[in-house]
This record gives structure tokens, C-alpha cells and sequence, in this order.
């Protein structure tokens, strides 16, 4: 061949092998922060039905241009080497499955911390001690962590009856406290050091109700509710939504923590046909009601509070849960940038998809994270000025902000199961 024939198909096959090797372009720019913002829901009077979109390309983008945190403020530079919080959870016992992925989402977040260098030279432990789901459990939990590992801030108890025995503690040593799936009225009135990062199921539950209302045709309902603190509160909360919106009420009874026969109750209830059924209830037994609730051939719709919000009364009820209605405080096709970061980085480190209780918990420890660097301090007095003045920051659960009395403020969305995942409510999904 001639010499420069061959220089010349030398040429077109290196720009050849050079096109292929060059990254395609981004599928979309990745929106300013501005822009991001603005997409962002910012009122809490409208939660009903979010479109059940799956996570975009525009997002994905988005994701790549946030971080969490506020990298804005100044780096720290005088916290010592070791900041130490505590994380109260229920990793054992019936709770452990809310207080098993709330570990993960604080590992997870403690991790990137420190790698990110996000406290500067300093790094954060979370020193993990388990309440057990008593009360007692959780106080000596919560003394542990303050009195012997002088933790500067605490996340946790996982469920509301833990914080009402465990948080006066933190709040008379003026600790703060971020709940992560803390539901209850009651929680931040305990003191100026109590926060919670988790919607109050009466943020919740009259959205749920209405959708229901809205997209279901319901008009009337049994209840069915559980004597322990959590699912006591959540009924009370459920009844009035249900008045507010002119449910009639056929029939209510009540379990006790720990049952597992609720056939008679169920019985009474299905007998008067209810167009739905409300179960305030903790995943143990609400995986239970569901099952046997279909087995007496109840068809309709379910429609349960927080507690039901664990992908774990899915697996336990099986086909039975499809119908499932709760409402919630972060779904997984959130269009919240960071919640696209944080699902993937979950799914690579622990092989599975996050819940709402991973995601808040995740979400709690960055927040008490910033405020650290923001207060630039290990002063607990400090720290929880700093997570008081917290707002508009971006996380996972959207635009965060606490408000005056130290609630998380944004917007729930409610969700079906359908094809055995909680997917988000809509026209569409509401029929099949
Ligand atoms: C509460 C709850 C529970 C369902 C948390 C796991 O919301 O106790 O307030």
C-alpha cells in the first residue's frame, strides 16, 4: 500500500478510536440551584398526590451539582480531632425494623462526613446504643451516650413512646436531640433541645385521608388501633381526619402491643362492609392485620399511619398489601435531588433500597453534622443554636428547614403499594 494511504487510514482509525473513547455529553445540563429550588414544593397544605414519575435524567443531573451539608459556611477550625453523637435506636426486639436502617442511613452518613472532610480535620462517631423498643431501655441508652460517651448531640429513639421517656434526660443536660421517626404530638414540646426530622403524623395523616377521599371514593371506614403509644396517638389523629372529611366511622376496636390473633376484630369490623379499613398499628402487627384481614376476604382499601411505612409489612403481608395506603415523609422516586445520591450510595453500600427510616435518619445526621461545622464547636448549646437556625438547607427529604418550635417543615406525600412497593398515589395508580 501506498505510504501515505496507509498514514492517511492510520489517521481515521486513531480519530475513530477517539470518538468512542470521549464520555457522551449529559443527558441534561444540571440545573442551577436556583432552578432546583424552585421545583421544590414549599408549602405543606397540599400533599396529596405527587406524579409517581420515576427518577429523571434532569434529576440524576442534579444530583451531581448538590451536596449535603452547607459547604457555603466556613470550614471548621476549632473542633477537636473526635466529635462524638449518640444514636438511641431500637436494633433489637419488634422495632428493630425501623432501628436496623436507621443505623445504616447514619452510618452511611457518618462515613461520607468524614470522608468529604466536612468537619475539617475533625471526625464524627456515632456511638450506636440500643433502647431495645422499652422505655427503659431507652433511657439507659440515652445516659449511656450522654454520661459516658459524652456524646454532643443524640439521634434517636426510634419510636415516640422511647423519646417521651428518654428525652428529658437530653433536654435537662441541655443535649440536643434530632428524632428521626419521632410522630407524635408531644415530641418538641418537651423542651428547646428536642427536634425531629420526622413529619408529625399530623402533618400526614389528614392528606392521606383526603386522597383517599378524593381518589378512592372511601365514605365510610372501620378502625382498627393498637394500645401502645405510637398507635394510640396515630388514631386520634385518624379519627379527626376522618371527621374533617365526613367519614362515617362503622366500628372501632383495639389491640394490645404483641398480639398476633386479630380475627375477632376484624370479624366485627368487615361484618358492617366498610368501604376501608384504618389500622394505626407498628409494622409487627400491622403486617399480621393485613394478612388476616385479607383472609376474611376484606378487599378494600387499608389505610394505615407511619408505622405501616416499613418495606417489611410488605414482605410480611405479601399479595395481601397490595392496596396499601400510607401516607409519608419521603418516598423512593422523590425528585429531591440529594435523595437520588442518597438512594444510590445506599443501595451500593448495603445491597438494598433505603426506606423513609433510612432516609430521615441519614438526613439526621447530616443535619446535626452542619450544625457542628456551623457552630464551629463541640458546646451542646451551641450546636443546638445552630440546628435551630437550619434552614432551606437541601437533603434527600427535599428543601429542609426546622421551624420555630423545631418541626421539620416540608411537604408528605401518600403512597399505594402496587406490585409489592410503595409507590406514589395517583389517578392512575389508585385503580390498578
Ligand atoms: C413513632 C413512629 C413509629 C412508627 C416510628 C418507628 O412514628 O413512634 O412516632
Amino acid at each position: 500500500m501506498h505510504k501515505s494511504a496507509l498514514t492517511y487510514l492510520l489517521v481515521v482509525f486513531f480519530l475513530l478510536v477517539v470518538t468512542a473513547c470521549v464520555p457522551a455529553p449529559p443527558l441534561a445540563p444540571a440545573p442551577t440551584q436556583a432552578v432546583a429550588r424552585a421545583a421544590q414544593p414549599t408549602t405543606s397544605a397540599q400533599p396529596a398526590a405527587v406524579p409517581a414519575t420515576p427518577n429523571t435524567a434532569e434529576s440524576a443531573a442534579a444530583a451531581g451539582s448538590l451536596k449535603n451539608g452547607d459547604w457555603a459556611s466556613p470550614a471548621p477550625s476549632k473542633l477537636p480531632l473526635t466529635v462524638t453523637i449518640g444514636s438511641v435506636l431500637g436494633v433489637t426486639g419488634d422495632v428493630a425494623v425501623y432501628g436496623e436502617v436507621q443505623k445504616k442511613g447514619i452510618e452511611l452518613a457518618v462515613q461520607q462526613i468524614n470522608a468529604s472532610g466536612y468537619l475539617g480535620q475533625s471526625k464524627l462517631t456515632a456511638v450506636i446504643e440500643d433502647s431495645t423498643g422499652t422505655n427503659e431501655g431507652a433511657i439507659a441508652a440515652m445516659t449511656k451516650v450522654i454520661d459516658a460517651e459524652k456524646a454532643v448531640g443524640v439521634i434517636g429513639p426510634t419510636l415516640s413512646a422511647q423519646a417521651f421517656a428518654a428525652d428529658p434526660i437530653a433536654q435537662a443536660k441541655s443535649i440536643p436531640v434530632i428524632g428521626p421517626s419521632n410522630t407524635l404530638v408531644g415530641i418538641v414540646e418537651m423542651g428547646n433541645f428536642i427536634f425531629r426530622d420526622s413529619l408529625p403524623e399530623s402533618s400526614v395523616i389528614p392528606g392521606t385521608i383526603k386522597a383517599v377521599v378524593d381518589l378512592l371514593d372511601v365514605k365510610n371506614v372501620g378502625i382498627l388501633w393498637g394500645n401502645d403509644d405510637f398507635s394510640a396517638g396515630g388514631y386520634k389523629v385518624f379519627k379527626q381526619a376522618l371527621q374533617d372529611n365526613r367519614i362515617e366511622i362503622l366500628d372501632e376496636e383495639t389491640f394490645a402491643r404483641g398480639d398476633v390473633d386479630f380475627n375477632a376484630q376484624l370479624t366485627k369490623i368487615i361484618a358492617k362492609k366498610p368501604d376501608a379499613l384504618v389500622v394505626s398499628a407498628l409494622a409487627t402487627e400491622a403486617g399480621k392485620i393485613i394478612t388476616q384481614a385479607r383472609s376474611l376476604g376484606f378487599a378494600g382499601p387499608i389505610v394505615g399511619g407511619n408505622g405501616l411505612n416499613s418495606p417489611t409489612v410488605i414482605q410480611a403481608a405479601g399479595q395481601g398489601a397490595e392496596g396499601v395506603i400510607v401516607g409519608a415523609a419521603w418516598n423512593i422516586a422523590s425528585q429531591a435531588p440529594l435523595s437520588v445520591d442518597f438512594i444510590n450510595a445506599y443501595q451500593a453500600a448495603y445491597n438494598a433500597p433505603p426506606d423513609q427510616f433510612a432516609a430521615q435518619a441519614y438526613t439526621a445526621a447530616w443535619l446535626m453534622a452542619t450544625a457542628i461545622r456551623q457552630a464551629d464547636s463541640v458546646d451542646p448549646k451551641a450546636i443546638r443554636d445552630a440546628l435551630a437556625a437550619i434552614k432551606n438547607l437541601d437533603t434527600p427529604l427535599g428543601k429542609f428547614s426546622f421551624s420555630e418550635d423545631r418541626n421539620p417543615n416540608h411537604p408528605p406525600v401518600v403512597q399505594i403499594v402496587r406490585n409489592g412497593h410503595f409507590v406514589l398515589l395517583t389517578p392512575e395508580t389508585a385503580k390498578n
